[in-house]
């Protein structure tokens, strides 16, 4: 029934696997018939602490009943005591609130803009932001302009100028490519949807390191990538790198919220003064109660550590199923992508196969089955899960 309402009223701008989910709690999602299936997708790591948590479910309740919307003209109680948690949590000093990804996003090529202008002292119109191929950072007009993905682009021109696209885990060409005009470089740590790929040990460092040469901003996108889904809280922190600048959204919100922000030290952020930007639901009081104790599960649950332990022995043991279908396992803590070897087909029918046997995954790029279940999933379920997966790749 759902099903056909969809295809019937809604725009055709998904393909979705056929399981319609009615309930859900932790790593599990049951469907209308009463099935269960684990969750290995967790709304692309929007639900990293799992389906209704219930610390965080409290906090909507609560705030339900409380106030729930103020907009920006007034001030609300519950966004300081978010955006303070936030501070402490990200490293940054200051936090920008918004509502999607997408819209984290564009703060953030407009903060690295204007400070190209204010502070770096670039001609007028003339900032240049660096960003590499394969990229996925949302799906707004100016996003799209820099994709190299003709699906995400044909037909949406004219698009936005000002960015030059460099290949994705070359650092060499990061710093070739940075000139006067250039404000900053914008990169995922890893890259999502282009299969889950970790760039090569030293590039963020060298990046990092070529950035701060030439007086240009180094901003990471750790939307998918952060909030403890590779097993430390930002992805960067693989290399010990610190950026000017990171966007956060999925997880922030709890799986129960859209809650996205830009986050940044002072010197970045101090370019926006009132009236500069905005966002009518950005730093809502239910937005900032949910991801306060979003926030809060992931630090005293220790999600990221979870993350790294539960995470590598999963990649271990997709590689020790030894099936002649993998060409390589990939990923850090529980952020893994699978590429199948060309001739073993594409990875959909392997995603609609593990449906049948009650696993949730998601396909990307035609060869990678990606899995990112929940950081609280249960090792027990892990293996259940492993035992469909050696019967699809058998
Ligand atoms: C969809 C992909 C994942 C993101 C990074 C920004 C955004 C995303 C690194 C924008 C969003 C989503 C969008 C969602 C599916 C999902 C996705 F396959 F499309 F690429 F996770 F891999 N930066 N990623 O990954 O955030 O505005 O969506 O909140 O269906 O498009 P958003």
């Amino acid at each position: 029934m759902s099903i056909e309402q969809v295809e019937r009223y809604g725009a055709h701008n998904y393909h979705p696997l056929p399981v319609v989910v009615a309930h859900a709690e932790g790593a599990w999602v049951t469907d209308v018939g009463g099935r269960r299936y684990l969750d290995m997708l967790s709304a692309y790591s929007a639900l990293n602490q799992g389906h209704r948590h219930p610390r965080i479910l409290a906090a909507a309740r609560e705030q339900l009943d409380r106030v729930t919307l103020t907009s920006r003209a007034f001030h609300n109680d519950q966004l300081g005591p978010f955006l303070e948690r936030l501070s402490r949590v990200s490293g940054f000093s200051r936090a920008l609130p918004m509502n999607s990804g997408a819209e984290a996003v564009e703060t953030a090529l407009k903060a690295m803009r204007k400070w190209g202008y204010v502070t770096k002292g670039i001609p007028a119109d003339k900032a240049e932001i660096i960003v590499a191929t394969d990229n996925f950072h949302g799906r707004t007009i100016s996003i799209v302009s820099f994709s190299t993905e003709a699906a995400y682009r044909d037909g949406f021109g004219p698009f936005t100028p000002g960015f030059v696209v460099v290949p994705y885990g070359d650092a060499a060409a990061v710093e070739a490519a940075i000139g006067p005009n250039t404000c900053a470089v914008f990169l995922e740590p890893i890259q999502g949807e282009a299969g889950v790929i970790v760039p090569p040990d030293g590039y963020l460092r060298a990046v990092r390191d070529a950035c701060t040469r030439t007086n240009t901003l180094l901003v990471m996108d750790e939307i998918q990538t952060g909030l403890g889904r590779t097993g430390t809280m930002w992805a960067s922190d693989h290399e010990n790198v610190r950026p000017d600048a990171i966007t956060i959204g999925k997880a922030l919100g709890g799986g129960v919220y859209p809650v996205s922000a830009f986050c940044a030290d002072d010197a970045v952020m101090e370019v926006f003064s009132p009236g500069t930007h905005g966002s009518t639901f950005g730093g809502n009081p239910m937005a900032a109660a949910v991801a306060s104790a979003a926030l809060d599960v992931l630090v005293d649950e220790q999600l990221a550590a979870r993350a790294k332990r539960v995470g590598e022995s999963f990649r271990a043991a997709l590689r020790g199923l030894g099936s002649p279908r993998v060409k390589e396992v990939r990923g850090r803590g529980l952020l893994i992508g699978v590429e199948l070897h060309a001739d073993a087909g594409r990875a959909r029918p392997y995603c609609e196969r593990l449906m049948n046997l009650g696993v949730l995954c998601k396909d990307t790029h035609e060869q990678v089955i990606r899995f990112a279940p929940p950081l609280v999933i249960a090792e027990g379920d892990i293996d259940w899960a492993l035992e469909h997966i050696r019967t699809v790749l058998a």
